[in-house]
This record gives C-alpha cells, structure tokens and sequence, in this order.
C-alpha cells in the first residue's frame, strides 16, 4: 500500500487528545532503548534524555513518545530494556499516572500494538515495596494521534512515520530477523546496518518528499521521527516536521508544542566558563506560531 494511503488511513482512525494555547506538549521519539549492551545506542544519551524528561515534567507538559522508543528488534526482552533504563522509565511511568503520557509505536516497537504485550511486558520491580508494580497500567499504544485545538478545530497529525514503508512495515518480520540475527552481530564488530531509514540518505529523502506531498495535499500538519533527521518549515514552505531522534552521537532532539507556538530544540553536553559540565537546551528553529501554519 502507498504511504499516501497509509497516512490518510491512520489520520482517519487516529484518536483525537484536545489541546489549546495554554498546552504544553513535547514530542520526542528513536530512543532505541536497548538492554545497555554496547550497541544500545540509546546509553550514550541516557542522561541527557533523563534531564530533558525532568525539564518538561517539572514545567507541566505532556509528553507524546513518536515511536521506536525501545529497541524490540535487536532485544525481545522488554523487562532487561527497563531494567538497563530504571529511572527513565520511573519518569515516564510518573507521566502517565498524572495523564500526561501518550505512545505510538513505531516499525522497532511494533510489537506494542499487541495489547497483551504491552501488558504483562511492561511492569517493574519497585525495590522499596518489594513488589513488582505496573509502569502503565492500561497503557492504549497507538499508531497515530491527533492535537486538536480546542478553539480554532485545526488538527495536528502525529505518527511514527514507517507507513507504507514495505520493508519497515509490510515484511517487518524480515527485516527484524535480519536485524536481530544479522545486522545485530555485524554492528558488535562495525558493520552498520544498510536497510534502516536512518542511515540511509537516499532512502531518508524518499521518505520526507512522500510526507511533504502528503501535508501539502491534504493542508494538515504531519508531524513524524523514524528517519532520525529533523525537519522543521518556515511557515508558508509546506506543512511536515520531523523531530529527529534521541541517538544522536552528541545530542537529542525534540519538538515543543506550548502557548501556541512550535519549535525544534536540542539538549547536549555543554561547557561553563570553570568548565564544569551542564545539561544545555538550545532553541534550533522557531519559536513559530501554529497558527501561521495553519492558515495555510
Ligand atoms: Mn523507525
């Protein structure tokens, strides 16, 4: 199936989470957290990703994962990925009983759209009550969602962005064997994995070009990660985002929806004067109103 009518399927059966300009919400998706061996490429970013999850925590946003947030393809054992990313998924876990979590999953994590899994695979072992406790409990995985302002009506489109995509999506079976099996032992001694979307140039272009057509016909906003290559438009350029992934050798990426604007920001390592190390946050591109997009 085309990724046109792929998307068009999933915009018309995604759930609809209302918003307006007093909402915080914050996109983010590629974790890949993986089980700490030395190619969960997620480890590196552990605690920037940590710190960046505290900010928005502390300051009220909601937090959308966009999908691939834990690495399913090269591990399937969910409990030694929480586990390995205990206080991550603490935070997380905190989100969502306050309801400010929501998850897509994307072609690595496919398997969450199995209810069953997500169930039983996502608990964890709370070492003060001595118990194993659910992280999300009655957690919904969704394949796509949509912001929707409360005011205005307009509509926001977010999913993971493997729509239509054959290898990722029609014989992802395939493409996880070879991952798990193949992939996974040449990467162990330096080899990178040649079919995936995000190391893949050529195919990366394909894939924004099939998104852009789609946001410029339908005039909607479509918000994706999967090729781990941010894509953020001037208003008036076209209407598709990319909020680029958390595996970054040097940084994270994430998207922040809040009081009406939209914009792309990185979290990296940076240095003070007395060169003591901090967390920094800095602004890519906007902040830009919605609502300059939306005319559109
Ligand atoms: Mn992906």
């Amino acid at each position: 199936m085309s990724v046109y009518k792929r998307l068009s399927d999933v915009f018309a059966s995604a759930e609809v989470i209302p918003f307006d300009n007093n909402s915080n919400i914050v996109l983010m998706s590629d974790c890949h957290r993986g089980d700490g061996n030395w190619n969960d490429n997620f480890s590196n970013n552990q605690n920037l990703f940590f710190a960046a999850l505290n900010y928005y925590y502390e300051r009220n946003f909601i937090y959308i994962e966009l999908g691939d947030g834990d690495e399913l393809w090269e591990n399937r054992n969910m409990k030694q990925i929480i586990n390995m990313h205990s206080d991550v998924f603490w935070l997380m876990s905190k989100f969502y009983y306050e309801c400010r979590l929501y998850m897509i999953y994307g072609n690595h994590d496919i398997v969450k759209k199995n209810k069953q899994f997500t169930i039983c695979k996502m608990d964890f072992y709370d070492e003060v009550k001595r118990k194993k406790s659910p992280l999300f409990p009655d957690i919904v995985i969704y394949e796509g969602l949509i912001l929707q302002h409360k005011l205005t009506g307009d509509k926001i489109f977010l999913t993971h962005g493997h729509q239509g995509d054959f290898l990722n999506e029609t014989v992802w079976g395939v493409a996880r064997f070879l991952s798990r099996y193949l992939w996974r032992p040449l990467e162990l001694i330096g080899f990178k994995d040649p079919t995936r979307a995000a190391t893949n140039y050529t195919k990366k272009e394909k894939a924004e070009n099939k998104f852009i057509k789609w946001s410029i016909q339908e005039k909607q906003i479509l918000i994706t990660g999967h090729t781990h290559r941010p894509v953020f438009p001037k208003p008036g350029e076209h209407l598709y985002f990319n909020d680029g992934s958390c595996i970054h050798p040097r940084c994270i990426t994430a998207i922040e929806i809040k009081q009406g604007t939209i914009s792309l920001v990185k979290w990296a390592l940076d240095t003070k004067k007395d060169r003591t190390l901090f967390v920094g946050r800095q602004m890519l591109e906007g902040p830009e109103l919605l609502k300059d997009y939306f005319k559109m």
